[in-house]
């Protein structure tokens, strides 16, 4: 079959929640994919930052596949014998008392929103159903009907209302709205993306994390970090946060925990916190089941082992330095840390950020507009500078042709 016959094939039988850009991928290894017609690309999405570890790792497919043929799930009705060692791995790995496992990114921070209001009520005292949660504009925490509630953008809460009460949306990057939103006594805590990726990469000022950690403190607020999409090497440290030493209260990870081989997310808090909710007051069927616990322990040894943020380091530098000699007009800013980068473009005779990525598809690199004129560049962590150099030619030759 072609690639038209199976986009032919999705369209009349799935739903249309997505418009892909039409390349049918069959085959991934390391930062190539490849079509159904055999054409290989530099995959410069990496799942929207879940594949940082690069496609089908030998040493996750094993993790995978060993723990698949032994114990695959027994729900927490039970223990297992490696959920306690996961739980261990992680507390230690990034320095927090305990750890609780789900499975998507959105049930992640919806776990992460139930912690800060049953803090709010046991332990800051804030009367019943009175606790509010700050968060900024342009967020991006899913796809659930409580965090579209949060959402400033029509496109993902439209229609889907009745919404969630006591979000308070202030600017991003803005510290003096945040003090304003903080004297409000019933602020449980403070949701925010250290990066804001969706929105198109937006990094807050330097000093902005450390200055409103402080005033979380100051105001006996929850720090909630959402490093989804910016944790795990991809900003060029293990935690976007990490730039500037802020430790959250609540971290919420997801995407690359788990190199893209299998759904898992987490949460990460110290006991008074996280003690807060009681036995048979949250879960999940799937929630820290072997594989995700076998799966995630060898995604984040690889990122330590192969040295991934300091390659995601290097190899940006390179990406925005490299495309900022591009003399294209279409190039309105380049920004981004690590490897988490944007491009915002121009249209230029009609021609827009998708016509870009149409070209570059032919030029054998598949990224995807967001929000319209922004590209985000994101290519797995592995990249090497020959790779990298080779993907920059080839995106350059795609801005030329404008
Ligand atoms: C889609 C966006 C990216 C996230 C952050 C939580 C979640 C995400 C910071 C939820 C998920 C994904 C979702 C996917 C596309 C992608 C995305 F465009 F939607 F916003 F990456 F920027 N926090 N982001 O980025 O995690 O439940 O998806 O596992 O919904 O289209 P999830």
């Amino acid at each position: 079959m072609r690639t038209q016959q199976y986009i032919d094939r999705e369209e009349q039988y799935g739903a249309h929640n997505y418009h892909p850009l039409p390349v049918v991928l069959e085959k991934g290894n390391g930062v190539f994919v490849w079509d159904v017609e055999g054409k290989k690309y530099f995959d410069f999405l990496s799942a929207y930052s879940a594949v940082n570890q690069g496609h089908c790792h030998p040493r996750l497919i094993k993790a995978l596949t060993v723990q698949a043929s032994t114990l695959a799930l027994t729900s927490r009705a039970f223990y297992n014998n490696k959920l306690g060692e996961w739980t261990e791995f992680m507390t230690r790995y990034f320095g927090y008392e305990r750890m609780l496992p789900m499975n998507s990114g959105a049930e992640g921070v919806e776990t992460a929103l139930k912690l800060a209001r049953k803090w709010a009520y046991i332990i800051k005292g804030i009367a019943p159903n009175h606790a509010k949660i700050v968060v900024c504009n342009g967020n991006f925490h899913g796809r659930t009907i409580t965090i579209v509630s949060m959402s400033s953008d029509p496109d993902a809460y439209s229609d889907y209302g009745p919404y969630t009460p006591g979000f308070v949306n202030i600017p991003y990057n803005d510290l003096h709205a945040l003090e304003q939103a903080l004297s409000d006594q019933d602020v449980a805590a403070f949701l925010i993306e250290p990066i804001q990726a969706e929105a198109g990469v937006f990094v807050p000022s330097d000093g902005y994390l450390k200055a409103m950690r402080e005033l979380c403190t100051q105001h006996n607020v929850l720090f909630i970090a959402d490093e989804i999409q910016t944790g795990i090497g991809r900003t060029g440290k293990l935690l976007a946060c990490d730039y500037e030493n802020v430790r959250p209260d609540i971290l919420i990870l997801g995407k690359a925990i788990s190199g893209g081989m299998y759904p898992i997310s987490c949460v990460l808090a110290d006991s008074n916190i996280m003690l807060t909710i009681k036995p048979g007051e949250h879960g999940s069927t799937y929630g820290g089941n072997p594989i995700a616990a076998a799966v995630a322990i060898e995604a984040i040894k690889i990122v330590h082992d192969e040295k991934l943020a300091d390659n995601a380091q290097k190899m940006g530098e390179i990406f925005r330095t490299e495309m900022g000699k591009t003399s294209s007009s279409m190039i309105e800013e380049i920004r981004g840390k690590g490897l988490l980068n944007a491009i915002s473009i121009r249209p230029i005779k009609g021609k827009t950020a998708w016509d870009v990525c149409l070209s570059m598809k032919e030029k054998g690199v598949i990224a995807k507009p967001t929000h319209g004129n922004i590209i985000r560049f994101t290519p797995p962590l592995i990249i090497t500078e020959e790779q990298m150099l080779d993907a920059i030619e080839r995106i350059k030759e795609a801005f030329s042709k404008y």
